[in-house]
């Protein structure tokens, strides 16, 4: 960052985002802060690294009446799954700094707005095969974007959505997220519950912000193990940015005392960790767990713009897109109020015929009036987690346990069923 000019609208900035909530409608950016994509697309990060997504199917034991194999296999399992987890990091909170060298403000996806791809099997024998991404955002106010990544060919399929609520404090922007992620193997008839870290934004003053990650996040397996990890920036329990510690545990009960753990894993999430038995935290005298800087990140294959549908994301937002590539304020925002009157206008079409707007692959789910068969029930009461709709990863009991238990899932059916958009 360098002037004057840039330094007075940045204070300017600064100010506005005091009253930000995580709606990112009510934030006024400098244009220099606003990246050219939105956050219906940011679901693609979970999947950047197809092969360890996918890793758990061929961790089976032979032998499938020997006990001691099989628990040896469901733990490598979840630290494989483990493993994913934290290769997705770099994708989802790192990656706006490294293509464009701050974080940026991401553009506010309206509903209905949806993002799909796929990405195609590197591997060599063709044992992966093609994976896809549906995204869709699912609500406006409060902003909450759903999303589902399925292979078919390994029956597996990662699920979730994901809100944000925000507050401000004198030098951050602090980020609870909402939402969850459901990893299913379905032929392991094994399942996962993800839970999401909160965040913070700092480097505000300096006009160079980023993601740093803090406080705890969960992987429950339908096994009983359970991973814990804890995050921590610069200075606090090892000097680095990007800190974490993993610790994997038999069960939620035997994760009360760190001593139980089978494994532990500490290290960043944005460059080297290292994986040792037992609960001691790994140093880089130990075995490496994952080197983020070392594995390319496979980027999803989207088609050319023409020949997406209307709501598709980068058709959508094109020439916004190419507004903020230019730096034309009065383009940028000539062209979202476009984009906006649109919205409005639909939404009064749907109040006076008495109709709303229906999502399109994804089901708002009531957890607390339908008995599904869906694992999200079972893993939550595993991980003694919250089934309410509060902050990812708060424990029954805590105050934030409350108030309704209505989730985002994806309906395969409605995808079967679509007829305008391709992958
Ligand atoms: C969205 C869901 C993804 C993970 C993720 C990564 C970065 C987060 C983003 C989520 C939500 C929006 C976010 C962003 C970082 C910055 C941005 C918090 C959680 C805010 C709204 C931008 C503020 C403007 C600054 C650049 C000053 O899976």
């Amino acid at each position: 960052m360098s002037g004057a000019m840039h330094s007075s609208t940045w204070s300017t900035f600064l100010k506005s985002i005091a009253s930000f909530n995580g709606d990112l409608s009510s934030m006024t950016a400098p244009p220099f802060i606003l990246s050219p994509t939105s956050l219906v697309e940011y679901s693609q990060y979970w999947a950047e690294h197809p092969d360890l997504l996918l890793e758990p199917n061929f961790l089976v034991s032979e032998d499938k009446d020997n006990k001691d194999e099989r628990e040896a296999m469901s733990l490598k399992r979840i630290i494989a799954v483990t493993r994913w987890f934290i290769s997705t990091l770099r994708s989802q909170y790192c990656s706006r700094n490294e293509s464009m060298g701050t974080e940026k403000k991401p553009l506010n996806p309206f509903l209905g707005e949806v993002f799909v791809g796929k990405w195609d099997d590197k591997s060599a024998g063709g044992k992966l095969g093609e994976t896809i991404l549906l995204s869709e955002q699912v609500s406006h106010h409060p902003p909450v974007t759903a999303y589902a990544i399925n292979n078919e060919q390994n029956k597996t399929v990662l699920q979730g959505y994901n809100g944000i609520k925000a507050t401000m404090s004198a030098t951050s922007i602090n980020v609870k997220q909402y939402g969850h992620a459901l990893l299913e193997y379905k032929t392991l008839e094994e399942s996962y519950l993800i839970t999401l870290p909160p965040l913070h934004i700092e480097g505000l003053i300096t006009a160079s912000p980023f993601v740093e990650l803090e406080g705890t996040s969960y992987i429950q397996s339908s096994t009983g193990h359970i991973a814990v990890i804890d995050y921590s920036g610069r200075g606090y329990f090892s000097g680095k940015k990007n800190s974490f510690k993993a610790r994997i545990y038999r069960d939620k009960l035997s994760s009360a005392h760190k001593d139980n753990a089978l494994a532990s894993i500490s290290g960043q999430w944005s460059g080297k960790s290292y994986i040792a038995k037992g609960h001691s935290s790994p140093s880089s005298s130990d075995e490496l767990f994952y080197d983020a800087k070392e594995k390319v990140p496979e980027r999803l294959i989207v088609k050319p713009i023409e020949e997406q549908h209307p709501l598709e994301s980068r058709r959508a937002w094109q020439k916004v897109a190419e507004a903020i590539k230019k730096s034309d304020y009065d383009l940028i925002q000539q062209e979202k109020s476009s984009i906006e009157n649109q919205q409005r206008d639909l939404r009064k079409e749907e109040r006076s015929a008495g109709t709303s707007w229906e999502t399109r692959w994804f089901d708002h789910v009531d957890y607390q009036s339908e008995h599904s068969q869906d694992p999200f029930i079972s893993l939550s009461s595993l991980a003694n987690l919250s089934i309410h709709n509060a902050p990812s990863g708060s424990l029954r009991g805590s105050k934030h346990d409350n108030g309704d238990a209505k989730h985002w899932r994806v309906s395969f059916q409605k995808w079967d069923e679509e007829s305008e958009i391709k992958i």
